[in-house]
């Protein structure tokens, strides 16, 4: 554990002294990159490139962690510290988040991560898993989720923490929190989000059964706002976004927080306990071999 802590520790730091030194410019932590005039790479890493455009303040963090984005501890401490950074600079006013890889916007948590690893690796994922969550949902600024492909179990977390989702209109993405069909159990945060995005009666059901919604359906249930076709998912997203800065920022945020402030104050109360769960439940024997059969079939493409 002690070892994990300690790279995620120099991960941040790493992160930290970017800011500070990799082009801090007119107080900007960021250098200007080669894209344009109004673009800026902030990229902290080869997983998630993250574009800022000083011209509207609208970020774009676009995964590219092949083959499928899976959501490793890796993937999620960058994505936590791309986040931050977001947070604390004044030029941005909002963030879109998107796949590079093509067909799938996230395959959710790596398995991998969880499979044989053991007890203090699973703790340091858990909480890299947690701290993507509250950086996200109790993130201050617009984010919608431009879902350019499958979603489901940790990627469908990630887009529903979003203000807002757009889909590709293409009947073969799916997208929901599939948990149960590994053998595992969405935890309460995950629910709570998804209840607070759909209502319970459809959470319930989604959760029990383990449910993956093809785009149409997720649109009917409200699990996404809007579909478009696949090439203007990224223009609606960043047009969406737009109209939602015209909202007075101060109030828009303060709702924002009135919204989610309760769930997210929950699990900050919970953190220790919800990872001592999580380690006890994972790293189970039953639990271990469930994973294990999941994925031989996902190899063998029997999901
Ligand atoms: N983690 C690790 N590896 C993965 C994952 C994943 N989530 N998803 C896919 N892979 C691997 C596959 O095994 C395959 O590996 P290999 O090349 O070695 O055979 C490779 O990625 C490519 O996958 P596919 O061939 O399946 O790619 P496709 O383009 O055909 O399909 C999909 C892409 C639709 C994304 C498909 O891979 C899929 O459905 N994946 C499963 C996704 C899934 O079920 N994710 C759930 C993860 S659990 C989670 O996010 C929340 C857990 C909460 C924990 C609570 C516990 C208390």
């Amino acid at each position: 554990m002690a070892t994990i802590l300690r790279q995620v520790a120099r991960l941040e730091f790493s992160g930290f002294l970017s800011t500070l030194s990799g082009g801090c410019r007119h107080g900007r932590p960021y250098a200007r990159s080669h894209l344009g005039s109004n673009n800026r790479n902030m990229s902290t890493s080869s997983k998630i490139k993250v574009e800022l455009d000083s011209s509207n303040g609208i970020a774009v963090m676009k995964f590219q962690n092949p083959p499928v984005n899976s959501m490793g501890l890796d993937f999620l401490t960058e994505f936590s510290i791309s986040l931050e950074k977001l947070e604390l600079d004044k030029s941005c006013r909002g963030v879109i988040l998107t796949s590079a890889q093509p067909r799938i916007f996230s395959a959710g948590l790596d398995i991998m991560d969880m499979y044989g690893t053991g007890p203090e690796h699973c703790g340091a994922f858990w909480k890299a898993v947690q701290d993507m969550w509250l950086k996200l949902y109790g993130f201050s600024k617009i984010t919608i989720a431009a879902i350019n492909g499958a979603s489901p179990a940790g990627g469908c977390l990630m887009a529903m923490c979003c203000d807002y989702r757009i889909m590709a209109d293409d009947p073969r993405y799916a997208i929901g929190l599939n948990e149960t069909q590994l053998g595992i159990v969405a935890p309460f945060w995950f629910k709570e989000t998804m209840v607070n995005t759909v209502g319970h009666r459809t959470t319930e059901l989604s959760l029990q059964m383990g449910i993956m919604y093809s785009a149409p359906e997720a649109l009917k249930i409200g699990l996404v706002d809007q579909l478009v076709p696949e090439d203007k998912v990224l223009s609606t997203a960043t047009n969406t976004l737009a109209k939602w800065l015209t909202v007075p920022g101060h109030a828009r945020e303060i709702s924002k927080s009135m919204m989610r402030k309760p769930t997210v104050d929950k699990l900050l109360a919970n953190r220790e306990a919800d990872i001592e769960n999580f380690i006890g439940f994972i790293t189970k024997d039953s639990i271990q071999k469930s994973l294990g059969m999941y994925l031989a079939a996902l190899k063998k493409k029997k999901v």
